[in-house]
């Protein structure tokens, strides 16, 4: 399943998890595989990342996964895909029906138009190379290892002549526990008349009608009071089940009352300064690479919570649904952005390039609007936002993030604060800086090394009316690397350096709102040669846990640090 409860109860949506039949093609163009003529000699489990298993560790290459499906009548079917890694063509009995080139880490549709019913082959060619063509979002020097497959399920559904694409509920008035319901509705018939249309929350029945759908699609709004309604906080995370359905079709959500605004310095959840105390995560882990079960998740969430977090940024890409959820249901906050790590000025000034990261950035929102855990959007982490040249994309990626969801706040990890050129178009300043590991010295930290950053950035921004975040700082450790020198690379260094940062930002300031530690957990870096070399293993080891989530000395020192703030 795409999520961690089922969005249909009427629509007919099978669940395509399982083991498909395999074969690794290798360096080969996918365009050209005759994917009626494969020869599949190995099997791989569905969701999963085929080169975090040792026998493709490490490969590169087009990949062709096979199952049968079964189409139940001749109308539309759908196939709902959570995540495909990187490139992807998608067929059924040997015909291309679409090709996939917005990038990894986003839930995707591709749909198999009226076809005969019956038992039908689905092949999906999936190429985890780096190609500026097919897979421009995936750069080989991101310092991520970039884990390619099916990583977060499909599902196929029959549409049959009317469905729902989507429902985008937005708290409209917190206080009456007022919601807007946008359904929006495709059809391929021309006029559909008398179609009932009822709405229900948690199992009561607030609209019961009949409407006309006229043409090939639409959206029909609804003003509704939620009865009983109960706000969504990190402290209560109250949640409500939407049900609706449209003729024979329905999708359900599960919904939280809150609101998310920018006043002055502050974030405001449902009208109470937030002080975010977090972490940035990646969607890593050596056995699973992407696909992280929700066992692991879950686990994630207790070790995050135990350390006194209410935040988590999902660095750098759009997050798993399930792990949404979670966060849905245990009370996080999550910063949720579009893919990106250092883009260059020759992409984010390249339109198919930025083709694909709008899609990646639509699709992020589509997918995420309704989750009241994701509290703000970002874009492109530390890329050149001090290039006057990329101030129209900036500009293009904030503006379309506000035009779909003018409810959250936008911001970008911003690494060029010196001379920043694109900063007043965010709602929240956030900067990833890294005094005491990249620059100075550890007792630097002790003075001024961040607040000169900080009023830097103030200086030039219109003098601090915003929020800000401290969106990375952090230091590598290797763990059970302890030594009297306690230099870099040692547990030691690491929590004494997280120590003194978060009390230069917490105890002895207090002009930021949010600090996300880089990092959570280790995780595989890249293996571009740069990377590689600068890292023990090719790992970037600023994970306040292992890669297995086992805690280094820093832990400790965070949990004492961010359970006494969190008390304040
Ligand atoms: C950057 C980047 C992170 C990570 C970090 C580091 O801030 O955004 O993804 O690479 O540096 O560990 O150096």
């Amino acid at each position: 399943m795409l999520r961690s409860f089922p969005e249909h109860v009427l629509r007919q949506a099978d669940d395509l998890a399982g083991v498909w039949d395999f074969a690794f093609l290798g360096d080969v163009d996918a365009s050209a595989v005759d994917v009626t003529r494969i020869a599949y000699d190995d099997v791989m489990p569905v969701p999963m990342c085929f080169d975090a298993t040792p026998k493709y560790a490490g490969k590169r290459g087009v990949a062709a996964y096979r199952r049968r499906i079964t189409l139940v009548d001749d109308t539309r079917h759908r196939l709902v895909f959570g995540g495909l890694h990187h490139y992807g063509r998608l067929y059924v009995d040997g015909k291309l029906i679409q090709e996939h080139t917005a990038g990894g880490f986003v839930r995707f549709t591709a749909d198999v138009l009226p076809h005969a019913a019956g038992d039908v082959e689905l092949v999906v060619l999936v190429d985890n190379r780096y190609d500026p063509k097919r897979a421009p979002l995936h750069v080989p020097y991101a310092d991520w290892y970039h884990y390619g497959g099916l990583t977060r399920g499909i599902e196929l559904h029959r549409l049959g002549d009317a469905w729902i694409n989507a429902l985008r509920v937005t708290t409209t008035n917190l206080a009456k526990r007022k919601i807007r319901v946008a359904v929006a509705w495709g059809s391929d018939a021309r006029v559909t008349e008398d179609v009932p249309l009822r709405i229900d929350i948690d199992g009561a029945t607030i609209v019961e009608d009949t409407v006309t759908l006229r043409g090939k699609g639409g959206e029909l709004t609804f003003d509704l009071t939620v009865p009983n309604g109960k706000p969504w906080s990190p402290q209560s995370p109250n949640l409500h089940l939407l049900s609706v359905r449209l003729g024979d079709d329905d999708l359900r959500d599960r919904i939280g009352l809150r609101e998310v605004k920018v006043k002055g310095r502050q974030v405001l959840l449902n009208g109470e300064p937030l002080r975010l105390l977090g972490v940035n995560r990646h969607e890593a882990h050596p056995q699973f690479g992407h696909a992280i079960p929700e066992a692991i998740m879950l686990q994630d969430l207790q070790i995050i919570r135990d350390m006194g977090c209410n935040f988590i940024r999902g660095s750098h890409y759009p997050q798993d649904q399930k792990f949404l959820d979670l966060c849905d249901q245990l009370g996080f906050l999550v910063w949720n952005e579009s893919i990106g790590w250092q883009f260059k000025t020759e992409h984010l000034t390249s339109k198919p390039f930025m083709k694909s990261l709008l899609a990646n950035t639509e699709l992020m929102v589509e997918a995420s609007y309704n989750r009241p855990c994701v509290i703000m959007w970002g874009i492109i982490n530390e890329s050149p936002s001090d290039d006057k040249k990329n101030r129209p994309s900036y500009a293009a990626l904030l503006g379309r993030l506000k035009g779909m969801d003018a409810t959250r706040p936008v911001t970008y990890a911003c690494n060029t604060w010196k001379h920043d050129a694109a900063l007043d178009l965010c709602d929240i300043v956030s900067l990833n800086i890294y005094p005491g590991w990249y620059w100075d010295r550890l007792e630097d930290l002790d003075g001024d090394a961040i607040a000169k950053i900080i009023r830097h950035v103030d200086g030039r921004m219109g003098n601090g009316r915003k929020p800000m975040i401290i969106s990375e700082i952090g230091a590598d450790a290797i763990p059970g690397c302890r030594d009297w020198n306690a230099d870099r690379w040692s547990e030691q260094y690491q929590a004494s350096l997280l120590e003194k940062v978060i009390d230069s930002l917490f105890v002895r300031g207090d002009r930021v709102c949010g600090l996300a530690i880089w990092q959570y957990c280790d995780m595989r870096s890249s293996e571009g040669l740069p990377r590689v070399l600068g890292k023990p293993c090719g790992y970037n080891k600023k994970g306040i846990v292992t890669e297995y989530r086992l805690p280094k000395m820093a832990y400790w020192t965070v949990k004492e640090r961010y359970t006494k703030l969190g008390r304040r």
